[in-house]
């Protein structure tokens, strides 16, 4: 969303400048804050969010160390900067003051309508780049979500679970993984339409959500299927958690067109107590066949499996 007024940091160790410069900037709508020293300036930086600085080179510790030190910060990393100086320019002063992030080197006495293109170029530059920063985040979502549920999708949750499995290597800590399963989902969508299955797949991610923490790692990974990493989490909560999950699903009234469709899941539980040199390729060979094993005794269950290192993949 496009921002209406621009916020200026002005620092120059000459009073009458930075007053020049507030009450030029003022007059065109800008949002100024003024100041002469360095301190000041990073204290303004913490309680404001500037879209363009305004740096005097002469400054009490010198403006290109300062606007290294600001640009040094995350959030001002991008940050159009301009520097002002009373010194002759040459293209020594000119290659500095670009090295230090500097879009302008402008040279006192100021010169009105010089500034003032040079501060509507710096904040058209911050607005677009927060703009596309903006668009790139929301690709980044579009491309890591399932549109039906919300959910993470497969990409992303196998994302996820690699960053979990390193971190969990890091900390020689356990885990487990979840593989979870609709229930005769073909007969649903044959007997009651794909739009109450899809309508069903909603309700199931929630109410398998609503209990998670946030920590835990929960996608849609196929059609029907989803999967859950709970980080930190030994069998034995891990059992309770999937059993919770079972019953969650199994008690929600998911009701469709005046019609209470009855929905259960099947789920497989990998424990691992520690994953040593396991795969992902092993972990999900093992909570897969744990589901399967769900399926082919009964289905609405959790099968349990947990990794001992004697045991091969
Ligand atoms: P099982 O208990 O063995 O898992 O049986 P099942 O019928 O659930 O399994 P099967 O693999 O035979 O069928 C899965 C069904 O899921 C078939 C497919 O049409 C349905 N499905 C997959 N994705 C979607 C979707 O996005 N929306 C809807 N409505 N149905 C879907
Ligand atoms: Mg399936
Ligand atoms: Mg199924």
């Amino acid at each position: 969303m496009p921002k209406e007024q621009a916020r200026l940091l002005m620092v120059d160790s000459d009073a009458a400048a930075c007053e020049f410069v507030n009450d030029l900037a003022s007059l065109y709508n800008y949002e100024i804050h003024a100041c002469c020293q360095a301190e000041e300036a990073l204290a303004l930086i913490e309680k404001f969010e500037f879209d363009a600085l305004l740096i005097g080179t002469d400054i009490n510790g010198g403006g290109f160390l300062l606007s290294q030190s600001i640009r040094s910060l995350p959030q001002y990393e991008d940050t159009p900067v301009a520097f002002i100086t009373s010194q002759d320019l040459d293209p020594l002063t000119l290659m500095e003051a670009q090295f230090y992030g500097g879009l302008f080197l402008h040279q006192k006495p100021f010169k009105e309508v010089e500034l003032l293109a040079q501060l509507s170029t710096m904040v058209r530059i911050k607005f677009l780049q927060d703009e596309l920063k903006e668009r790139m985040r929301e690709l980044d979502r579009l491309a890591s979500t399932d549109v039906l549920t919300g959910l993470y999708n497969r990409r992303m949750f196998f994302i996820r679970f690699e960053e979990e499995l390193a971190r969990a290597r890091r900390n020689q800590s356990g885990f487990c993984l979840v593989y979870i399963d609709i229930d005769h989902f073909k007969l649903t969508n044959d007997t009651y339409g794909h739009q109450a299955g899809d309508a069903i797949l909603q309700r199931v991610s929630i109410a398998m959500g609503a209990h998670l923490r946030r920590s835990d790692v929960l996608g849609r990974i196929g059609g029907e299927e989803f999967a859950v990493l709970l980080p930190d989490t030994l069998a034995g909560p891990g059992a309770m958690i999937a059993e919770r999950l079972r019953t969650d699903v199994e008690s929600e009234e998911i009701a469709y067109d005046g019609q209470v469709i009855p929905t259960t899941i099947s789920l497989g539980v990998f424990s691992v107590p520690e994953p040593g040199k396991l795969t992902i390729d092993q972990l999900i060979r093992q909570a897969d066949e744990a589901l399967y094993e769900a399926k082919h005794t009964g289905r609405n269950k959790i099968v349990m499996r947990q990794h001992s290192e004697s045991a091969s993949g």
